[in-house]
């Protein structure tokens, strides 16, 4: 990175303490990133200063709020390379995003014998809104293949999208294999049987530039919390046509343009689906992580997460009873993991005692570890505040947690 990592480091108040005694080292970061003062400063001012509701009041915080909340739009849309601000609704979270379209879009496309086409490598997110989707409207769920090590072939989506398929949705970067999937093929696949492609980005965006027009998808899913950002706040970006074309999922407050006694008319995009007072604290925060990620430089923090990443595989290739999960290649910013009889739990419970933290479980994905035949798996992720440090002192506890288990 031209910023060094030490120095990113140095901006995550978080990172600058003792856990057990030891040193923090954070390895967990996709299951929620740590924040810079940047973001924390930016929270802080707003609600220091610049707090009223927005779009309805004409006073001054009114207006400051206003402008803040909706700045964070135009920063995020520059961000993910959309058209227009229009194309970017601020959600609780990439799990509202997913649910969001699922509910506005496909409930209201799919009739019985479509299909809806996910991968048995999704989140929990990705899965069940079309698992209801599908119960709701009587279309068909149907799997693309997995290959033994959990990815799927372009080969295998071609065969499985077919005329009958009404959307298509996919992580691009899966939270336990850490590849990225092959979005724009999939994205020419579905325009070409006439479906839209959905995809969960909540572990890309993290990492790497995303361009949702070169993409070519129709919607795209991220996560504030799990790019710097705080918790509480997500974005759905959806092509203008497609969310013109649909019902808000939330009524109420916000988002209407007049209410009679027994029917109503909705604001213009992206308004109409942000029902309610928005999440006004989450979207600034959600800005201010986007300028601090853009300073870095999206490409800075692919190269940088890219590298810790290999550097932690090839000693842990090393290891006797360790198996690696995911492809050999084309891990980003995260490695899954077991070793041998010790229960992911444990190598986790461990490795706290010498202030690394790691996670362990199913990570939200069920079928998936059913395809892997594992119940759980332990999983390292890094970001651009890590260093190779971190590293060495995560494989020197991963060591003395093998010793110790031997022992
Ligand atoms: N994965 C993990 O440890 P939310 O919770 O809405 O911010 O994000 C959900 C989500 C959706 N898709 C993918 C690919 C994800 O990884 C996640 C969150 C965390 O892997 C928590 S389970």
């Amino acid at each position: 990175m031209n910023i060094s990592s030490k120095v990113i480091r140095d901006l995550f108040p978080i990172l600058h303490q003792k856990v057990k005694c030891r040193p923090l080292v954070y390895l967990d970061s996709a299951a929620s990133s740590q924040k810079p003062i940047q973001v924390i400063e930016a929270m802080k001012l707003y609600y220091e200063w610049n707090h009223a509701n927005v779009h309805r009041g004409v006073h001054t915080l009114a207006f400051r709020a206003t402008e803040a909340y909706e700045a964070a739009r135009l920063k995020t849309a520059r961000f993910l390379h959309a058209k227009s601000e229009k194309e970017i609704i601020f959600t609780r979270g990439a799990t509202a995003a997913l649910n969001l379209v699922a509910s506005s879009y496909a409930r209201a496309v799919c009739k019985p014998g479509d299909e809806i086409i996910i991968s048995e490598m999704e989140h929990h997110s990705n899965l069940l809104p079309w698992q209801q989707a599908a119960k709701a409207t009587g279309a068909v769920l149907k799997y693309i293949p997995l290959q033994p090590n959990g990815t799927f072939s372009i080969e295998d989506v071609k065969k499985t999208i077919t005329a009958r398929t009404k959307v298509v949705s996919v992580s691009h970067v899966s939270n336990v294999l850490g590849m990225a999937n092959p979005i724009k093929e999939m994205a020419a696949i579905a325009h070409k049987n006439g479906a839209v492609l959905v995809v969960d980005g909540a572990q890309s965006a993290p990492h790497f530039k995303v361009n949702v027009q070169e993409l070519d998808c129709d919607f795209y899913a991220i996560a504030g919390h799990k790019m710097c950002g705080p918790t509480g706040i997500g974005v759905l970006y959806g092509r203008e046509a497609l969310l013109e074309q649909m019902e808000p999922n939330e009524y109420g407050g916000e988002m209407i343009e007049h209410v009679g006694l027994f029917d109503s008319s909705w604001k213009e995009l992206p308004w109409k689906f942000e029902g309610g007072t928005p999440i006004i604290a989450g979207a600034i925060g959600l800005g201010a992580a986007i300028d601090f990620l853009e300073q870095v430089g999206m490409d800075n923090v692919a190269k940088h997460d890219e590298h810790l990443t290999r550097y932690a595989v090839e000693r842990m290739k090393e290891m006797e009873d360790l198996t690696l999960y995911g492809p050999e290649d084309g891990r980003l910013g995260l490695i899954t993991f077991n070793l041998k009889s010790i229960h992911p739990h444990d190598v986790a419970t461990v490795l706290d005692t010498f202030g690394v933290a790691i996670r362990a479980g199913h990570h939200c994905c069920q079928p998936l570890m059913r395809h892997l035949d594992v119940v759980a798996t332990a999983r390292a992720s890094f970001y651009l505040y890590n260093t190779e440090a971190d590293v060495d002192q995560f494989l020197f506890a991963l060591e003395k947690t093998i010793a110790f288990f031997q022992e």
